[in-house]
């Protein structure tokens, strides 16, 4: 039995809280803003907590505007397989990519950005798209003894998903606090989200 009671090898991972996924940005996530009380209230109870931020250049290979005759939400085949296309967002430097005015991440000790290449998206704060290009949070969490990961934050169906998935992969246990996380929800995405991490052995509590 493992208890969900928070130890000092637990790491908080709070996975893309940016303007852009919350209510006026541009690839706005349904309801984002409720998790930021309950993401205030878990941060200072963990010793180990680590931020992730969307951060495309312009120009994105997942932005339908690089491709013409392509409408967001539509999907492509790139080198590295199937891509959701998405709008412009998370522009590094842009307010849409700062962190949310509200989110109290002060505690945080490490930023992972991801998407930075221009031709990978990521989702997983672990690997990119193409589920062989590593951001080396492996490596930091392990170097910190590190075992399980809390994931909150957004997109449930999207980052959250795939860095709850990455998690196993790598051999940590995984929480997912799904009040504490929000979908896009596109043709039933949070439920498969929800199947797919159970599948893993993501633990699933609210
Ligand atoms: C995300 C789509 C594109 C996410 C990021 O944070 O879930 N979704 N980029
Ligand atoms: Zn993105």
């Amino acid at each position: 039995m493992t208890s969900m009671s928070i130890q000092d090898n637990d790491c908080l991972l709070i996975i893309d809280v940016q303007n852009d996924f919350c209510s006026a940005g541009s690839l706005a996530v349904p309801d984002a803003e409720a998790i930021l009380p309950l993401i205030n209230e878990l941060a200072p109870q963990f010793s180990t907590v680590v931020l992730t931020q969307d951060w495309h250049p312009a120009g994105h290979s997942s932005f339908a505007s690089s491709h013409p005759d392509k409408q967001a939400f539509e999907t492509i085949t790139l080198p590295y397989g199937e891509q959701t296309l998405w709008p412009d967002h998370c522009i590094q430097g842009s307010r849409g990519a700062d962190f949310h005015p509200d989110l109290q991440c002060n505690s945080a000790q490490l930023i992972i950005r991801k998407g930075f290449r221009s031709a990978i998206d990521s989702y997983s704060a672990f690997y990119e798209n193409d589920h062989t290009t590593t951001t080396g949070l492996t490596g930091y969490l392990r170097q910190r003894g590190i075992q399980r990961l809390f994931c909150v934050g957004l997109a449930l169906d999207y980052c959250v998903r795939y860095s709850a998935l990455d998690a196993r992969r790598e051999g940590f246990d995984a929480v997912v606090l799904e009040q504490a996380c929000r979908g896009i929800d596109i043709e039933g995405s949070n439920e498969a989200a929800r199947a797919a991490m159970r599948d893993a052995g993501v633990i699933i509590a609210s």
